[in-house]
């Protein structure tokens, strides 16, 4: 990255009547800077990290009076030498320290390059940088509760453990490779499932936590997902209890998703009808079906609806695939078909048999719904917080799964241990290790400019 070793300076605490505003400088040249910027006695620098009081001036005038200190790198957020010179709160003032601070020799600092400087320097991990902003974003308690956990550092606590149990269960699974006869493959394979089923579990309360933090402002988002025409939005308004979104016979009826305020076991969420999966020449289509899988993936919980009358296929393979393989799913059209809507029986869900138009089955479906809904929600330790961090693990939970399943399939074991590699290299990039820049640039570009 370039840049790194300029001196940077951005305002870190939004200006705003009666509140006070940080001027932050960061790099070599931080503390020349900051002592042409701010007098006190001793100079600053003397006495690294206390706080003194002092005189801000620009261009020879002293414009406020302040509390300053000066952080020596490495020990300061960003690893660098780290002046901070709390302001009034003037928005003059503060913008003619930035100011003047550039004519001194530093750059404006770009959204969230204090952060990325703490990663490079390694004072963090991405996971514990994205949690800074979760923690600023939080729209409740509960919420910064979840990503603080994540800024200090249960998210890379939680992946060591997963890459611990991983490292664990691949060994066993090159041991049974070395054995050619089939009895020493089981015996080697002995209790590998279970500690799969263990790091299943694990990665799982990490999403299912997050979930409860997820959705907008606060609320847990649910899902209605699945083909065209399979009765989403009939169920969505069985659900709602009210005629909100449209229904029609023709395929690729919805678009635009549609979405209610619904409320289970006392807990406001927000439910969701989306587009039909489905390819498409249509513009407007397919960035519908875009829209469904993206709200799919970042979703509390995700109804993939099946029409029973015609079993499953390509977009509910789709479907299925973003939810991580966690999803709830439905076999709608209960009421003129029997069957169980051909789901493969390899995804581990037990399908629920509903009619979106009778209401067949449709108080059972909430009951699911709802026990995801309040697992979500009760969980202590929330960890995995931000869409990034969730889709690494949704894959690592995938990984975990296929292997276990190969292995109690009795198939062949390299490729279950070709899956455990795949899942170590997702915890890898979960905590920002061998992520590409543009990863790197997309999660920064969240931040705001100070942070
Ligand atoms: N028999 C029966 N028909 C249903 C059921 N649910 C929906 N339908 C019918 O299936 C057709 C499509 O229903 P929609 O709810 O619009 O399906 P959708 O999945 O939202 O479709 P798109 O928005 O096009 O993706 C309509 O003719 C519905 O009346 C059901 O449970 N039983
Ligand atoms: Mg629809």
């Amino acid at each position: 990255m370039d840049g790194v070793s300029a001196t940077i300076v951005a305002v870190c605490t939004p200006p705003g009547e009666g509140g006070v505003g940080i001027v932050r400088l960061s790099g070599c040249e931080a503390l020349g800077i900051g002592r042409r910027l701010f007098r006190c006695r001793p100079e600053l620098g003397k006495r690294p990290r206390q706080v003194r009081l002092g005189e801000v001036r620009v261009g020879g005038e002293v414009v406020d009076s302040a509390l300053g200190w000066f952080l020596p790198g490495p020990g300061s957020y960003t690893g660098e030498d780290t002046v901070e010179v709390c302001c009034h709160g003037s928005p003059v003032v503060l913008s003619a320290v930035v100011d003047a601070a550039v004519g001194l020799g530093a750059r404006v600092a770009a959204g969230g390059e204090f952060t990325l400087r703490a990663f490079l320097n390694g004072r963090m991990d991405l996971a514990q940088a994205e949690s800074v902003v979760s923690v600023v974003r939080a729209g409740s308690l509960a919420e910064a509760a979840a990503a603080v956990g994540g800024l200090n550092g249960g998210v890379k606590a939680l992946a060591v453990r997963l890459q611990g149990g991983l490292v664990e269960v691949g060994a066993r699974l090159e041991a049974a490779l070395d054995f050619a006869d089939e009895e020493g493959v089981s015996g080697a394979l002995e209790g590998v499932g279970g500690a799969m089923v263990g790091l299943e579990e694990e990665a799982a309360r990490a999403l299912a936590g997050e979930q409860g933090a997820g959705g907008l402002g606060g609320r847990m988002v649910v899902a209605l997902v699945g083909g065209v025409n399979v009765g989403k939005s009939t169920l969505f308004n069985r659900l709602l209890g009210q005629e909100l979104a449209i229904v029609d016979a023709g395929p690729g009826t919805t678009r635009d998703m549609v979405r209610g305020e619904w409320w289970v076991d006392g807990r406001r969420v927000e439910l969701v009808d989306t587009a039909g999966l489905r390819e498409t020449g249509d513009r407007v289509e397919r960035e519908g079906v875009r829209r469904s899988l993206a709200t799919a993936a970042r979703a509390g919980v995700v109804v993939v609806v099946v029409d029973g009358t015609r079993g499953w296929g390509e977009a509910e393979d789709q479907a299925w695939g973003v939810t991580g393989g966690r999803g709830l799913v439905v076999v709608n059209k209960a009421d003129v078909c029997s069957g169980e809507g051909d789901v493969p029986e390899g995804l581990g869900a037990v399908p629920l048999r509903v009619s979106g138009l009778t209401g067949q089955g449709v108080p059972a479906l909430r009951e699911a719904i709802a026990e995801r809904v309040g697992n979500g929600g009760g969980q202590a330790g929330l960890v995995v917080t931000g869409e990034r961090q969730r889709q690494e693990m949704r894959a690592v939970l995938g990984c975990v799964r296929r292997a276990r399943q190969v292995i109690e399939r009795g198939e062949w074991v390299e490729m279950a241990a070709v899956e455990l590699r795949e899942a170590r290299r997702h915890l890898d990039r979960l905590v920002g290790r061998d992520v590409e820049e543009d990863v790197l640039e997309r999660v920064f570009r969240e931040f705001c400019v100070g942070k």
